[in-house]
């Protein structure tokens, strides 16, 4: 397994903190964040990079100060996951093919479980009270949101728990806008019916695909999922 720096991966230095978070935004009992996929095959010189994804740790950490229930999504492939463009013979990485479910893209190998890749980023803050949820690791079925399966069935369990200890709202971010925090924010708001979904977009980057931001912002706002600055949160709410 390749260290951090044999990975190419900047160390932890460097990340300023955020001065972003409006000063008076203070989430109530029964708010949620949650944190998508922060982890380093998504950061410039990993597998998946998302430019500018290291630029969400700072105001994801600010975030994460305020809220007492906050998730952690983690992507968690097994090696050969069907999502891989290496998976699939004559395939490049950002091809699109035809699984059961529907179209899914093929994907560089990214988050294969264990690997640096696939940890969180090293200057992520990790509360004691955080929670966890992987995804994407049957073989055959990828998973954006956190919420549910690319299947659009198989549940990871998210929604029970958070339902279970009173959440009603939901605050999402992290990477990326425009796959796994779109899905995860559409999921929250169409399927499990929280009664608000906030995404907060300076929390977050995209993979930035040919009409990729369009539709996520498009489907975010036909889903009724709100999109907020972390510097004017408490104006949108
Ligand atoms: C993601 C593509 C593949 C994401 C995960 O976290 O947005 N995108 N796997
Ligand atoms: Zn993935």
């Amino acid at each position: 397994m390749l260290t951090l720096s044999e990975s190419g991966i900047e160390p932890r230095e460097g990340a300023a903190p955020s001065t972003s978070l409006d000063p008076g935004f203070k989430p109530v009992p029964g708010d949620a964040l949650l944190v998508i996929d922060v982890q380093n095959d998504f950061i410039p010189g990993g597998a998946l990079e998302v430019a500018g994804g290291h630029e969400v740790v700072p105001v994801c950490n600010a975030l994460m100060d305020r809220f007492d229930v906050v998730v952690f999504s983690q992507d968690w492939h097994c090696p050969g996951h069907l999502s891989f463009a290496s998976s699939h013979e004559g395939k490049s990485p950002y091809d699109s093919t035809r699984m059961p479910y529907g179209d899914q893209t093929l994907w560089p190998d990214h988050c294969i479980q264990g690997t640096s890749g696939s940890s969180f980023h090293a200057d992520l803050s990790i509360p004691d009270r955080v929670r966890v949820v992987r995804k994407g690791f049957r073989k055959d079925i990828d998973s954006y949101s956190a919420f549910f399966e690319n299947d659009q069935t198989t549940p990871t369990g998210l929604e029970g728990y958070l339902k279970d200890i009173g959440v009603r709202r939901v605050f999402v971010c992290g990477l990326a806008y425009d796959f796994c925090v779109r899905f995860t924010a559409v999921d929250a708001k169409v399927k499990c019916g929280f009664d608000e979904v906030v995404v907060v977009k300076d929390a977050t980057r995209s993979v930035g695909l040919p009409g990729t931001v369009e539709a996520a912002d498009e489907g975010m706002k036909e889903a009724g999922v709100k999109v907020a600055d972390s510097g004017s949160l408490v104006a949108a709410l």
